[in-house]
């Protein structure tokens, strides 16, 4: 593992992140080539390397570093969250889904290449996504692999991100309560976020007492990240529509906001990163300055 020299008030998070996104790239771009057959190939990389704000991978090797880990161990990993992060964006913007035509600044995969390769390309990521951590991973344990395998399968399924995809979708149009609310925002945003940090966390060698740190970190991140989505709907669709239209925008769905108000929602997204940059207490702060830095970005982050 690299040594990391910097003091956590001199931590540069701006190019902390271009560099991750920067590697990250080129390990995506590397993991999934343009090859037979190219229409789904193609499909895939289209989504993958769209760009978006690594926010996964990111956290995966940073929870590496910070248990001293080794960085390039958890390459295929850190790519694997973002294969499965992308099919998930991919399928919620199906016309069977959310029908969003834009997504990361371009045409979505299906205004492009059609709902059915869409659908597929989806379908290959995810597969792949275990597939390449799996044979790619290159001098750590099996028996760690198979607990990432295990944490990420889990954050993907009926207790991850489609529990959550189905519980949304059976509560739009209605009000719901403060705790379907956190079981869709647990199980859609929150779960990946957790297995991305605990999967770094394993692959770089952490004990199970660590691990479980981690994950309430994780948690707590991954929560206050949806809370400030739905407070970022609101606050940026009233300055670009004005109120009445960013009103009929959230008309359809329940969010903190709307059941808290905008100042409490606001207080309980500073609470749950508080919580989380708690959980960092006792690690060596230039190795924890990364995760720390992730939490208030994503705590404070403006888009
Ligand atoms: C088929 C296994 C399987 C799962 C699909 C469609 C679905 C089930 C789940 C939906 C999951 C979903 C779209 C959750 C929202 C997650 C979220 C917070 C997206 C925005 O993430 P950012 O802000 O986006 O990190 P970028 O573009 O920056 O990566």
């Amino acid at each position: 593992a690299e040594e990391v020299t910097q003091k956590p008030e001199s931590f540069d998070f701006a190019s902390y992140m271009a560099d991750t996104a920067k590697s990250v790239q080129a390990a995506l771009d590397k993991a999934v080539p343009l090859k037979y057959p190219e229409s789904l190939n193609e499909g895939m990389r289209y989504s993958l390397l769209a760009g978006g704000k690594r926010v996964r991978p990111a956290l995966c090797l940073a929870a590496c570093q910070l248990v001293g880990g080794d960085l390039e161990q958890a390459m295929p990993t850190a790519c694997a969250m973002e294969m499965i992060h992308t099919m998930s964006l991919i399928h919620d913007d199906l016309p069977a889904m959310d029908n969003d035509d834009f997504r990361r600044g371009r045409p979505t995969n299906h205004k492009v290449y059609g709902e059915n390769m869409a659908i597929l390309s989806g379908d290959a990521l995810l597969a792949y996504s275990f597939e390449h951590i799996c044979r790619d991973t290159k001098g750590v344990p099996a028996e760690r692999l198979v607990r990432v395998v295990v944490e990420l399968a889990r954050a993907s399924g009926a207790d991850g991100l489609v529990g959550g995809q189905v519980v949304d979708i059976q509560s739009e149009d209605k009000e719901v309560g403060l705790d379907v609310l956190k079981y869709i925002h647990e199980h859609k945003t929150a779960a990946l976020l957790e297995a991305a940090v605990v999967c770094g966390a394993i692959v770089g060698g952490a004990d199970d007492a660590t691990v479980e740190k981690l994950r309430r970190y994780a948690l707590n991140i991954g929560l206050a990240f949806q809370v400030i989505d739905d407070i970022l709907d609101i606050t940026q669709s009233t300055e670009v529509l004005g109120k009445t239209a960013a009103k009929d925008l959230a008309s359809n769905k329940t969010t903190y906001p709307k059941l808290l108000g905008i100042e409490k929602s606001k207080q309980v997204a500073e609470q749950l990163i508080a919580e989380a940059i708690a959980q960092l207490d006792g690690f060596e702060p230039s190795r924890a300055a990364p995760l720390v830095a992730l939490a208030k970005y994503i705590g404070y982050r403006q888009n």
